[in-house]
């Protein structure tokens, strides 16, 4: 053959690939304009590729390089940009700028994670979610790198690499991917009794969150406000949501993983695109040394909480995430948290967790962003600050340095003024951050305090403030878990641990698992009973969701559905604050009882229920005649209802119900009565299907 198979194809010559006023020319990235986007350059139509088609070798050569090393945990995130508004001035004890003024507001950027999965992993594993916020304060950036949980699995930072190696997937086989349920992670677990008070929270609703925006956040440790004075305050700090805290069944985000494995992130993505803004309050625990000394467990072990009814959490602020990021990549990818970053006015405790995270974060951001001055990236760089530069100092150099300092002053002190040189900037004592002035003494040892010995009350503490609902969860979890660990005498050590925690707990597990009761395992020190806690609780808890504001509610109608009770549930819900989402066999146009037609936003295949809040169903008889034939249709409903879902339906769709073996309860209802019974799930139903331990 010759040249004759040539064509003009991409030359500059089809629609939708030449420059014109709505397209800027294409350019390499040195600016080079480029005339064919589509071939490279041969040496004849069917032969070999030149070498120096630099325009191909610059576009393979940087695709090449487009990823970057994922975080080695906390890697599946989402990020979104929104402001921090002072609700309640804290002047008198932080001179933190972003507390001074009620109103005063402040821009934040929040990345939201799960933690063990890659980056490609699905949103709704069990799992800790990540919680991390960047205020771009006026006097810097303040990193508050927290969890949806408010303790840790572990009390010294030297112990994270082996926590994380033995929750990730098993080194030698490469699974299982975002999972607890496996030896390694039981092995190590049980054999630390530090994070038993952990894996009961791991093992509770908290780790299934309907939504991001339904969780609530902690910054964990222990930190201090300094006022401006020097005077410190201790600090643990708390996200509330506004939206209420709800959770998902286990069973729920199994199949969501399937349906949706982007679920929380499309959430979050759909939210801000309605308006329905996610919105957090930020509290504070503020104590003395007085308080802590007198606390049954160290303020300073990561591994415990100070109870809400013991010291009530202060309401001083909120974040309103209000933008979703232009670019994934660039933002949410490229952001980098270091809970060393905190500005004048905040300071450190010495939780030895913290300390160690201290070092951590600025290390892994050098290797994953692969440069000193990844600071200098949009999304890092220090924006609050009024006027100009945002960061001014006599760092130089490093890879990838975006700016262009000038002159020589490229130390201090210099006396380059005298000369008429740019002299550049220099310490301001009165407006600098400065450290608590701390007394230290002590010996140079490695060692856990005997303060720190408790393991197990407060992992009491959690159980026993459950509600009788999430308790079946918590015993179930464990039963899960632990029957996925092949090694006996890991199942053995961790049951051993729980008789510490609750003897109906440890019984409950050894029943689900057919194993015996071992004896309790040793301990540090004697666990002592607190008083419940019912702010710990999501079901019957004082932060439980009860409305449909931001609530999704599916409704499954379809050809001949009558279009008034169709309009009548819609808009019922959106009065509401739901978001009704119409879901239909065929998505196009569904034609209704009147001879209007209506489309559909999802196709029942692609919609299952478990991606939504609540259920309705609407239909023609002889709609409901064909659903019934349709296993998409019926296992819709048989999972609203397995999922304690309301369920309103007209009498026509009763059948789809019956095949779908829905007994009649409190949540199945008809549907003037449904946008009343969408606001929550039917606990009682759950005993009568599944059997919990
Ligand atoms: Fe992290 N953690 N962590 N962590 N962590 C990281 O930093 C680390 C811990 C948390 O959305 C890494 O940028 C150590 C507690 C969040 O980008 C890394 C220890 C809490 C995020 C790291 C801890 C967290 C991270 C990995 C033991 C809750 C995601 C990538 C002392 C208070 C931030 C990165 C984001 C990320 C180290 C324990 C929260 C390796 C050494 C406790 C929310 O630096």
């Amino acid at each position: 053959m010759t040249d004759k198979t040539a064509t003009t194809a991409g030359q500059g010559g089809e629609p939708h690939q030449r420059a014109d006023a709505d397209h800027p020319v294409l350019t390499t990235n040195h600016g080079v304009p480029i005339a064919d986007n589509q071939n490279q350059l041969k040496a004849g139509a069917r032969g070999p590729v030149l070498l120096e088609d630099e325009i191909y070798r610059e576009k393979i050569n940087h695709f090449d390089h487009e990823r970057i090393p994922e975080r080695i945990v906390h890697a599946r995130g989402t990020g979104l940009h929104g402001y921090f508004e002072c609700t309640d001035s804290l002047a008198d004890i932080t001179r933190a700028d972003l507390f001074q003024k009620r109103g005063q507001r402040t821009e934040v950027f929040a990345r939201f994670s799960t933690v063990a999965g890659g980056a490609g992993s699905v949103d709704t594993p069990r799992d800790v979610r990540g919680f991390a916020v960047k205020f771009y304060t006026r006097e810097g950036n303040w990193d508050l790198v927290g969890n949806n949980i408010p303790v840790f699995f572990i009390q010294d930072a030297i112990k994270f690499p082996d926590l994380v190696h033995a929750a990730k997937m098993e080194a030698d086989r490469g699974y299982p991917q975002a999972a607890t349920a496996h030896d390694t992670f039981w092995d190590f677990i049980s054999l630390m009794p530090e994070s038993t008070h952990m894996a009961m929270w791991i093992m509770s609703d908290r780790t299934l969150p309907k939504s991001l925006a339904t969780m609530e956040g902690f910054g964990i440790h222990t930190f201090r406000f300094l006022d401006q004075a020097g005077k410190s305050t201790f600090v643990k700090f708390h996200w509330k949501p506004k939206a209420g805290l709800a959770s998902s069944i286990w069973d729920e985000t199994v199949k969501t993983a399937g349906a949706d494995p982007d679920y929380h992130r499309r959430d979050l993505f759909e939210r801000i695109g309605r308006g329905d803004y996610p919105e957090w309050e930020l509290g504070v625990q503020l104590f003395d040394e007085e308080f802590a000394n007198a606390q049954p467990y160290d303020i300073l072990d990561a591994t415990k909480i100070i109870p809400e009814e013991v010291l009530p959490v202060r309401i001083v602020g909120k974040i309103v995430l209000d933008r979703y990021p232009d670019n994934f990549f660039a933002e949410t990818e490229q952001v980098a948290f270091c809970p060393s970053h905190v500005v004048p006015g905040i300071d450190f405790s010495n939780d030895p967790l913290l300390q160690g995270r201290l070092f951590s974060y600025q290390d892994t951001q050098i290797k994953r962003l692969g440069s000193t001055n990844w600071h200098q990236i949009p999304v890092n760089q220090a924006k609050g600050r009024e006027g100009g530069c945002p960061f001014h100092n006599m760092q130089r150099d490093g890879h990838m340095q975006m700016q262009v300092p000038k002159g020589r002053a490229n130390y201090e002190p210099n006396s380059l003024a005298l000369a008429g040189e740019i002299a550049g900037p220099r310490e301001d004592p009165k407006s600098g951050f400065r450290s608590f002035e701390e007394d230290l003494d002590g010996q140079k040892l490695r060692i856990r305090p005997e303060s720190f010995a408790d393991h197990y009350s407060q992992a009491r503490l959690f159980w026993r403030s459950m509600d009788k609902a999430e308790q079946a969860h918590i015993a179930s979890a464990f039963v899960f878990e632990l029957s996925k660990v092949s090694l006996e005498h890991v199942r053995k050590a961790m049951m051993a641990n729980l008789r510490n925690v609750d003897e109906t707990l440890a019984t409950r597990v050894a029943d689900g698992l057919a194993m015996t009761l071992p004896p309790a395992s040793p301990v540090a020190a004697e666990p002592i009973d607190m008083a419940p806690s019912p702010a710990l609780r999501i079901i019957g808890g004082p932060r439980e969701k009860k409305d449909l504001d931001g609530r999704v509610v599916g409704i499954l109608f379809a050809d001949g559905t009558d279009a008034a009770e169709l309009a009548k549930v819609k808009d019922g819900v959106k009065a509401a604050g739901g978001h009704p989402l119409l879901i239909a066999p065929k998505i196009g146009q569904v034609p209704l009882s009147d001879g209007s037609s209506v489309a559909a936003d999802a196709q029942l295949f692609g919609q299952p229920s478990v991606t939504v809040d609540a259920c309705a169903v609407i239909l023609s008889e002889d709609a409901c005649g064909k659903l019934l034939k349709e296993g998409a249709a019926i296992q819709w409903v048989m999972d609203a209802f397995g999922h304690l879902k309301a369920i309103g339906h007209n009498k026509a769709a009763k059948p789809l119900l019956d095949k779908a073996g829905v007994e009649p309860d409190e949540g199945v209802v008809d549907l003037a009565g449904f946008v009343e019974a969408a606001k929550k799930r039917y606990w009682d139903r759950e005993p009568k299907i599944r059997t919990l331990a």
